[in-house]
């Protein structure tokens, strides 16, 4: 893609107070075969990839995204300079896969997100129907932070566009997901704040307690010196 060049000499400068932030998905999707492969003992077929949130053209700013897969794999680096930034394989294990993302700023550093890639049914995976038949999702919502971007960063940042014309879905309904964990934590302070409270009786109680024995002691004592 062809850069604009008409940011001066100073466009490496940041733009002070700036806060952009980029909300992405990262995961995986699998979709077991019905059976091992004879021939390389594979099992299942999956797809790891990145993309945006919101439908928006991330080439406009990332420059390439580098997928590392376990060393079991032929030319474990991947790299992919155009959306969609996904890498499709075929495997029996499970692994972690290094997602890091470069972006066209060379001043701007390289993002990095670590993947578990899941071809098994654990918690935390969802049940899909792809194309050809069931399989599973396994991914994460994240948000990349520009803070005081360069201007040629800030620009590329802000004129985006839309990658598709269409309905723009995810696997996961992030914001059904989002209204769950602000009430699983809204529901963990009210339990806390109850434990504390019952804490600090039990407390209370046990000064009160330590108080009485000491004045009982001290009582005993006193009678001693009067005998
Ligand atoms: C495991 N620690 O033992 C993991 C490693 C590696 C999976 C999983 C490669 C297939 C191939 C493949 O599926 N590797 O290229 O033949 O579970």
């Amino acid at each position: 893609m062809s850069l604009p060049t008409d940011f001066g000499p100073d466009s490496g400068g940041r733009m002070k107070g700036v806060y952009i932030v980029k909300p992405i998905v990262y995961g995986n999707i699998a979709r077991y075969f019905g059976k091992k492969r004879e021939e390389d003992g594979h099992t299942h077929q999956w797809t790891v990839y990145v993309k945006p949130y919101h439908n928006e053209d991330m080439s406009a700013y990332v420059k390439k995204v580098h997928f590392k897969l376990h060393e079991s794999y032929a030319n474990q680096n991947r790299i992919v300079v155009k959306p969609p930034y996904e890498i499709s394989e075929t495997g029996w294990g499970e692994f972690e896969i290094v997602i890091k993302i470069h972006f066209h700023d060379p001043n701007e550093r390289p993002v990095t997100m670590y993947h578990i890639l899941k071809l098994f049914h654990t918690g935390g995976t969802m049940e899909v129907g792809l194309d050809q038949g069931k399989g599973l999702v396994s991914e994460s919502y994240d948000e990349i932070v520009f803070q005081d971007p360069t201007q040629l960063m800030h620009h590329l940042l802000t004129n985006t566009k839309q990658l598709t014309l269409g309905p723009w879905e995810h696997n996961t309904d992030f914001e059904d997901k989002k209204e769950k964990t602000a009430k699983a934590i809204t529901d963990a302070k009210q339990k806390v704040r109850v434990e504390i409270v019952m804490l600090k009786n039990r407390l209370k109680l046990a000064r009160e307690t330590i108080a009485q024995f000491k004045e009982e002691i001290a009582k005993t004592q006193d009678n001693q010196y009067i005998i």
